[in-house]
């Protein structure tokens, strides 16, 4: 491994005291000086692997330190713009492993504990995965960090320091059950406090009006309550550990002056109170995803995030320029989401208040610097907060949000004429009885650049989420396809796949996964697809395990693993995959139909606390699983195994041993999906629909190594329009959808609980299938057929496989965010040699 020589070798010089030590012997010497000074133990051997997983983390840290001091040096003097990328969520995952892996110093690592009767992987399956995020959404964050690091930009996240990340998922009689994530539980080695650059973050009061020095009249801001914000910083490790970035994570503190009023009165008890509840804004990530929660905390935390990312970036700006005429040409905020779209007034408000600057020259910088991604077009998901919250919480941001939309109306009252309706449609301002703020509509006025996540997504955001604005601003709007980074992804969840691909095309497709490509003519080679299955093999062999000890299923490793392991949500469309399986129970034990192809079917998801649908999904899983799997008429040819608590180090072991990836989401609701390109970077085969950026995959591998099924958007958009869906006559015309349904309701999967999945039969057949269901489990159903028929030849199998990871290049994170480099924040260029050139724009 190339990198390794070059993480051990600068590992060496980078501790310049001892030049001839060797360094595993320096490596050994760290962790023992932690043991004994850090966390001041005696006897090193004693240590079991949870005491070693700080002293070892900061052993590692150490060294990273190092290179995060010169990155910044770097950096700091080319006076290289910044990237800024705001998010409520990362989903980092374990650090330990990431850190160890990119520095290239793994088995370095391996070999110095075991000098000391240690097991790494004993001690990094001690780390508690970071789940400050959701799903999709949060991990694409956390995979665009590692890229911009290993593509040596100056990249930054802020985000917020939950004390509490996602719940932990345990179940109970197959019902969810929801548990406080203490992720801090082991400590947290790699945040690295920097109470030195703590901010104060103003909320509540109200606005009064004075005039300033020279006569004119200001807006002030007074009376306000105050919090802290407290920096962490994780360090993110680029590939070859030559550019480390960090991400800054903000916990609120109370400050001492929170509320000076009760402090005053001198209520001592009451001041306390008061500080404890301002410490909850930081206290517990909001575990809904792609749906608005509404509370009052959630909006505090946005705003929270917003202020301390702007006050920390502008600080440093102030720094090393003079004025703010520089300022976007210096600094680039990428809105994830409308999350901390707040983002654009309190730049204004800092501009304006704080620094003095015009309307005018302070827009002109807020529009050129923040730009926004839109991740779905889910009505539940889009973001209005009610005017009155706003004007309690923000008063001096409502007032410029009102300015701002004063100007953006009058800037479009000359289309009035034409189209009297557009000012109300475009308005950042919904008139309704109780007025709400669109937070879409400030971030997409607010910014100068707006993009969709997939090729399909981004053309409905114009011609279906905002198809005024896209009109008005036609240049403003473009694509990102999503990417996932392949190092976390494949090279070091996959090592049998990395070694496969290196020892057969080299190793430079770490870095430039177009590489990948070079595979294509081993795919007709016998002895390497002989190699791909045993690689294969070995990872559905570990997984087996897992299931096992998780769940208790025993599952045959000669089974094709048939894998759906994403939130719960009905678009998502588990349900489809369960009436599948269902029917594939009936034909069996009903109709005597053999199953050729033993299955395992593998789900694995969270499903948002209040989400009464989502969580009857995961119990209806896990009543159909006991059914099935011990049916003796079964024969053990179908297991369904539930596998709790997915989160990214599960995600891990599943995705290299899926044989198949379900993407079955109803046409036009997956604004991209990124599951799906992991398995599919990991050899699995996808079944999906033409949805998000599964439609980019399948024109990526190619038609006859993708298994499509399903209505398209159009189809469905007019059947909607048309009102022509009518889920009664697919279950009236289809007497496998009749059976299926009426085993629900017929309690044939709940016979100890009457009527448990009524509810699924009223749903589809009484209120409409939302989701069109029953649409397409006729050609979900007969696509399946051709994955059995296909995966009966091994050969073929193996061959469409490889395909895929030969052709799956493009979904990389690199390529994404070179392309969001080049195209909206315009930063580079970049040394690194290995650096791949965009490829220019469509
Ligand atoms: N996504 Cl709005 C989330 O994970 N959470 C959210 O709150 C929203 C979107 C996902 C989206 O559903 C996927 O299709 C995308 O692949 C992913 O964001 C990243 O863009």
């Amino acid at each position: 491994q190339s990198s390794a020589v070059t993480g051990l070798e600068s590992m060496a010089s980078s501790s310049n005291l001892l030049p001839n030590v060797r360094p595993a012997e320096l490596l050994r010497e760290a962790i023992y000086r932690h043991i004994r000074y850090t966390l001041v133990l005696r006897n090193p051997r004693l240590l079991g692997p949870v005491e070693l997983l700080t002293p070892v983390s900061l052993a590692v840290r150490d060294r990273i330190v190092d290179r995060m001091i010169e990155t910044e040096e770097r950096v700091r003097s080319k006076d290289s713009k910044r990237l800024y990328y705001l998010s409520m969520e990362f989903l980092m995952g374990r650090s330990l492993n990431d850190n160890l892996h990119n520095l290239g110093i793994t088995e370095l690592m391996r070999e110095v504990l075991a000098s000391i009767g240690m097991s790494l992987d004993d001690v990094l399956a001690c780390e508690l995965d970071a789940g400050l995020g959701n799903g999709g959404l949060g991990r694409l964050a956390a995979c665009f960090l590692e890229s911009l690091a290993t593509l040596g930009m100056p990249g930054y996240g802020y985000g917020i320091d939950y004390e509490y990340g996602l719940f932990r998922q345990e179940i109970n009689g197959g019902f969810q059950r929801e548990k406080p994530d203490r992720w801090k539980a082991n400590g947290t080695p790699f945040e690295i406090g920097r109470p030195d650059r703590a901010l104060s973050i103003p909320l509540y009061g109200r606005v009064e009006t004075s005039r300033d020095n020279h006569g004119n009249l200001r807006q002030i801001w007074t009376s306000q309550k105050f919090v802290l914000g407290i920096p962490s910083d994780m360090p993110v490790v680029g590939w070859g550990g030559e550019t480390v970035n960090f991400l800054r994570l903000f916990a609120a503190r109370a400050s001492e002056d929170f509320d000076i009023e009760i402090f005053n009165r001198g209520d001592y008890i009451r001041a306390v109170e008061q500080k404890i509840g301002n410490e909850n804004i930081s206290r517990v990530l909001y575990p809904s995803d792609s749906v608005m929660s509404g509370k009052e905390l959630r909006l505090v935390q946005e705003y929270f995030l917003v202020a301390c990312a702007i006050g920390d970036l502008v600080r440093r700006y102030d720094l090393d320029h003079k004025g703010y005429e520089q300022f976007p040409s210096k600094v680039a905020i990428q809105m994830n989401d409308t999350h901390p779209s707040l983002a654009v007034a309190e730049l204004m408000r800092v501009f304006i208040d704080e620094k003095g600057l015009e309307w005018e020259q302070a827009w002109e910088l807020t529009q050129a610097t923040c730009a926004y991604t839109n991740h779905t077009l889910l009505p539940e998901a889009l973001e209005r907060w009610s005017v009155s919250l706003m004007e309690r919480v923000l008063p001096r941001h409502m007032q410029l949000i009102y300015g701002i939309n004063h100007q953006f109306l009058r800037s479009i009252s000359e289309y009035s004429f034409t189209d009297p309706d557009l000012m109300r449609r475009t308005s950042i301002i919904e008139e309704a009885a109780d007025k709400q703020v669109r937070m879409a509509h400030l971030a997409i006025i607010g910014s100068h650049a707006v993009n969709g996540v997939a090729a399909l997504h981004s053309e409905l955001v114009k011609s279906t989420l905002v198809p005024d604005f896209a009109k008005l601003w036609p240049e403003r709007f473009s694509n990102k396809t999503n990417g996932v980074a392949p190092r976390p992804w494949l090279h070091k969840s996959n090592p049998g796949l990395a070694a496969l691909l290196t020892e057969t095309i080299g190793e430079r497709w770490v870095t430039d996964l177009s590489l990948l490509r070079g595979l294509q003519k081993f795919a007709d080679d016998a002895a390497f697809r002989a190699k791909f299955r045993e690689v294969k093999q070995h990872n559905k062999n570990r997984l087996a395990k897992v299931i096992f000890d998780q769940t208790g299923v025993q599952v045959y490793t000669s089974s094709l693993f048939d894998v759906q392991i994403k939130r719960i949500h009905e678009y998502k469309r588990q349900l489809l995959n369960v009436m599948r399986i269902i029917d594939q129970y009936l034909q069996c034990v009903d109709h005597g139909v053999e199953i050729k192809v033993p299955r395992t079917f593998v789900f694995a998801g969270k499903a948002a606390p209040g989400y009464w649908a989502a969580k009857q999904i995961i119990k209806l899983i896990h009543n159909v699983a006991s059914v099935v799997n011990s049916d003796p008429r079964m024969k053990d040819r179908i297991k369904v195994a539930f596998l709790p608590d997915y989160r990214v180090s599960l995600a891990e072991i599943i995705i290299p041993a899926a044989d198949v990836s379900e993407q079955i989401s109803t046409a036009g609701m997956e604004a991209s999906g990124t599951g799906n390109m992991k398995l599919s970077m990991n050899g699995a085969l996808t079944v999906g629909t033409y949805d998000g950026a599964n439609i980019e995959i399948l024109e990526e591998v190619g038609e006859e190594n993708f298994y499509l099924f399903g209505l398209r958007v159009e189809q469905i958009e007019e059947m909607k329009r048309k009102g022509l869906y009518n889920a009664q006559e697919y279950y009236a015309k289809n007497e496998r959808t009749k059976a299926v349904m009426d085993s629900l309701g017929s309690d044939r999967f709940s016979p100890q609980e009457p009527g448990l999945f009524r509810w699924i039969v009223d749903e589809i057949l009484y209120r409409g299938d939302r989701y069109f269901h029953l649409a397409d489990l006729p050609s979900y159903v007969e696509i399946n057929e051709s994955v059995d028929e296909d995966y009966l030849d091994q050969e073929l199998w193996s061959r469409k496989a490889a395909i895929n990871v030969a052709r799956i290049g493009k979904f990389s994170s690199d390529r994404t965010i070179l392309e969001y480099a080049r195209d909206i924040w315009h930063i580079g260029p970049f040394e690194q040699p290995w650096v791949p050139k965009p490829k220019p724009e469509a």
